[in-house]
């Protein structure tokens, strides 16, 4: 194993406490710090495994077994240590995710060991550290940040035949109550609308409205609202996961076994024109929840949780996602998230017992 500290693993791990805390005292004494000194470390020791890494972002759980704050990270090298920016996203019972950047190219079968240094304190509510970590956190856990419907935008030049709301999503492209072909049926009930009543995170959600409607003709025909976000950028050949969360609250029957939401993630090329556009097995990453396949009390009046994955085509540039209803009756969408799965194993990172300096 390739390692960057001076000493041996095990030597490093058996004379951990005592060693280090006393090479920290010093270290505090000669440099004469004038901040609060952290009162405990943490090591942690981050593994390559068999790839070799490049810019890689490292996403360690970390416990405490008390409220702290005032954290710092430092990786130690030959020469000394060097503070690594970070971010830290806190979770419940002081338990949270340390994610920092290893930068530039990293070999295979490297361990690189860090130190978090933290006090007791207050326990943060919300995410801190440096921002431009934390962007890259976002990044990497969601391409699709519009998804949660709660920044909005100024609905102005939205609205038209086919949308009447007044509060519109930001990063989504167009809303529509009902599709254009249906705009002369009268009295129209259904709808795509920001919700701020039944919600699965923040403060909104996309309400769904599908109804059964005439047409000219006398025939029944079932309507829905449904919506497109602007087009996200995609990687080719990579393999990308959808998952949302659904409340359907009212079925009514429409003469059909299965109905359905659907959320489709549509491949795009360079210039944004949809990719096999006949061939739908290829040209989109279509997660559909079908009440066809789920018994009632599986999903009536609950969030549940849909996901599918696909690896994009070679020409795929962009994406764009569809909310789309199959159903008519009334339901809910929140927290609509794409994430990219990488195919490499991220490094695993080993934390040690925090000890006292
Ligand atoms: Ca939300």
């Amino acid at each position: 194993m390739r390692k960057n500290m001076s000493h041996p693993k095990n030597f490093y791990r058996h004379l951990y406490p005592q060693f280090i805390s006393s090479l920290l005292s010093v270290f505090f004494l000669v440099q004469g710090y004038s901040v609060r000194a952290a009162e405990y470390a943490m090591p942690l020791t981050v593994d390559t495994g068999f790839i070799d890494r490049e810019d890689e972002l490292v996403q360690a759980e970390t416990s405490f077994d008390k409220p702290v704050a005032n954290f710092t990270l430092v990786r130690k090298t030959e020469n000394g240590e060097e503070v690594v920016p970070f971010w830290f996203i806190p979770a419940e019972q002081h338990q949270g995710k340390l994610c920092f950047v290893i930068p530039g190219k990293t070999l295979s079968m490297t361990q690189i060991e860090y130190e978090l240094r933290f006090a007791d304190g207050e326990w943060a509510q919300t995410p801190f550290g440096d921002a431009s970590v934390g962007e890259r956190v976002r990044k990497e856990t969601n391409i699709f940040p519009q998804g949660d419907f709660e920044e909005e935008t100024d609905a102005t030049g939205k609205k038209g035949g086919c949308w009447q709301g007044d509060r519109f999503p930001k990063g989504w492209e167009r809303l529509w109550d009902y599709a254009y072909c249906y705009r002369n049926l009268p009295d129209l009930a259904s709808l795509c609308r920001l919700d701020s009543d039944v919600f699965y995170s923040g403060k909104n959600s996309l309400k769904l409205v599908g109804v059964l409607g005439k047409n000219e003709k006398g025939e029944q025909e079932k309507i829905t609202g449904f919506c497109e976000a602007e087009d996200i950028v995609l990687k080719p050949e990579t393999c990308y996961k959808l998952t949302y969360y659904l409340k359907i609250i009212e079925r009514v029957d429409n003469g059909e076994r299965a109905q359905a939401v659907s959320i489709s993630l549509n491949f795009h090329d360079k210039d944004k024109n949809k990719l096999h556009p006949k061939n739908y097995g290829l040209n989109r990453l279509q997660c559909a929840y079908s009440t066809g396949s789920h018994k009632q009390e599986d999903y009536l009046n609950k969030w549940v949780k849909v996901e599918y994955t696909k690896t994009t085509p070679p020409e795929t540039a962009y994406g764009k996602v569809t909310i789309g209803m199959g159903l008519t009756g009334t339901a809910y969408v929140d927290d609509v998230v794409v994430r990219e799965l990488r195919s490499a194993q991220p490094v695993t990172v080993e934390t040690g017992k925090p000890v006292r300096f």
